[in-house]
């Protein structure tokens, strides 16, 4: 039996109490969408109107985590409920790497479908496909989303810098030719296409650095790829090809409950958005590329709304790490800057333990159940939304589900303020938040990332910032309060071996 959510809807002649199906689920997931990039935290040189609007709709969370700074170990504690850094492996994936998201283990969208939900994911999965035999491209591609919980998944299987630039769905690589089979590889050239590094004058944009293998589309990608040309696709037509998918799946599921991932490719690299949107925000690609993002949150929006559905849905934005500019491609991200922050006041970035790492956009709009023009400081992560999910969907956790994952649900709809007492943070090194105090552990590594001019947050010494006065992390209180370092350093070891 489907359990009946009971929902106060006003504005009618009087006030009447309606039986309604559970509210859908939307969480639109951008890439490398920084705290500072969003008009609504604080952007003056790009404006997001619509995601404005939804922030003006519901709440604005301004201590809203992923649990890494980079894609994958992101995504897979999103989908998983664990702690990335507790498995090997789950860095950054290369195109053709074997999926780490173990099969048969609960997943969040696993449990929506247990809740009676049907789930999609539409967009970048980046979570790796199969069962770590080399990937046979022209078959059918499993395991994959689909055998962790997705019903239905539209997607290109890495990053668009990374080959095999192709749209799977449901397993199956999307345009295929029988005759024209696609080979991958990451270790060496395959087939006798182009590469970055000798064709360079073939580019319409250049590296700057990496991304010199097989050219698609004039642009040099990570790793080498051979055949499939027709199934190729276009970098200029993926904002507009998630979104028809994406607005298709709400349409055919518009009389049952659903759950959709929208992973959006913007605004990672390469940053080559649609044409309509080229050289409109003035800070060069990157910025067209934000803007392009904007659109897309708004065309999902108006779908519900036309469909009656945008009372009851949850709709959720987020980003998986912080922001980079330069992060492989001379594409102007660094040259027409213009005095955009994309970190607001954060210090760090993408790839950083500094706060710019993880703290990203979070907003929460449900108008049937959350209370508009809130901001919220509560701190949450992105691996509480399965149990948070769990526990609004009444679906039992069993002892070994979502581990790392707490129940914030009542943060996340903005009932409350109280957030998590501490927080484990990846950012290279590991730091832990408890309070207002973040401590991160020491490190060897560079201070500097210098290709993509961001600082690591890694240092030999301890470093114990106060958040609450200092959240741009500019002065590092460790010295002044060795016991506290020692005590927080003793916690995250506890909590990590836990
Ligand atoms: C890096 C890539 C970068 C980006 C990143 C993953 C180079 C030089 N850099 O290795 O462009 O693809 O991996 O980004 O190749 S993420 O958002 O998916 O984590
Ligand atoms: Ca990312």
């Amino acid at each position: 039996m489907k359990k009946l959510f009971f929902l106060l809807i006003t504005g009618l002649s009087g006030p009447a109490i309606f039986a309604q199906q559970k509210p859908n689920v939307v969480l639109i997931y951008a890439d490398d969408v920084g705290y500072g990039d969003l008009s609504c935290y604080g952007a003056t040189k790009v404006q997001t109107p619509n995601l404005d609007k939804l922030a003006q709709s519901g709440i604005r969370f301004t201590n809203g985590h992923t649990t890494s700074a980079t894609c994958t170990p992101s995504r897979f504690a999103l989908i998983t409920g664990r702690y990335p850094w507790r498995k090997t492996g789950t860095g950054v994936l290369p195109g053709n790497a074997a999926m780490i998201v173990p099969v048969g283990q609960a997943t969040f969208p696993s449990m929506m479908q247990k809740a009676g939900y049907k789930t999609a994911l539409v967009g970048k999965w980046h979570l790796g496909l199969g069962d770590g035999r080399e990937i046979d491209w022209n078959q059918d591609i499993r395991p994959g989303p689909n055998e962790v919980g997705f019903d239905y998944s539209f997607f290109f299987p890495a990053t668009a810098d990374r080959v095999p630039t192709v749209f799977v769905e449901n397993g199956r690589v999307q345009g295929l030719d029988a005759n024209d089979p696609i080979t991958v590889n990451y270790k060496e050239k395959v087939g006798d296409e182009p590469t970055g590094k000798e064709n360079p004058e073939l580019l319409r944009m250049q590296a700057s650095h990496g991304h010199n293998n097989t050219i698609v589309n004039g642009i040099g990608r990570i790793g080498f790829m051979k055949g499939g040309r027709k199934a190729r696709w276009a970098d200029e037509e993926l904002a507009y090809a998630f979104t028809d998918k994406a607005e298709q799946f709400i349409e055919q599921n518009r009389q049952h409950p659903f759950f959709l991932y929208f992973a959006l490719s913007d605004v990672h690299v390469p940053r080559m958005p649609a044409t309509v949107f080229k050289g409109k925000s003035g800070l060069g690609y990157r910025g067209d590329a934000i803007l392009e993002m904007d659109w897309m949150v708004g065309r999902i929006m108006e779908k519900l709304k036309a469909l009656g559905l945008e009372k009851n849905t949850i709709v959720m934005f987020s980003s998986d790490n912080g922001p980079v500019l330069d992060d492989g491609y001379a594409d102007e991200a660094v040259t027409m800057q213009n005095g955009h922050q994309p970190l607001g006041p954060l210090r760090g970035g993408k790839y950083s333990a500094f706060e710019g790492g993880t703290r990203v956009p979070w907003i929460v709009s449900w108008p049937a159940g959350v209370k508009a023009g809130q901001t919220s400081d509560a701190l949450i992560s992105q691996v509480d939304l399965f149990a948070s999910f769990a526990k609004m969907t009444g679906q039992p956790l069993a002892a070994n589900d979502a581990p790392d994952s707490f129940d914030m649900l009542d943060a996340m709809l903005g009932k409350s303020r109280k957030g998590r007492d501490w927080l484990i943070l990846q950012g290279g090194a590991l730091s832990l938040v408890q309070g207002d105090l973040k401590y991160i552990t020491p490190s060897n590594g560079a201070k500097v990332m210098t290709h993509v001019n961001i600082e690591s947050g890694a240092d030999k010494e301890p470093q114990l910032f106060d958040l609450k006065k200092d959240v741009g992390e500019k002065q590092n209180i460790a010295a002044a309060h060795p016991e506290k370092v020692k005590e927080m350093a003793a916690t995250l070891q506890k909590l990590r071996d836990a």
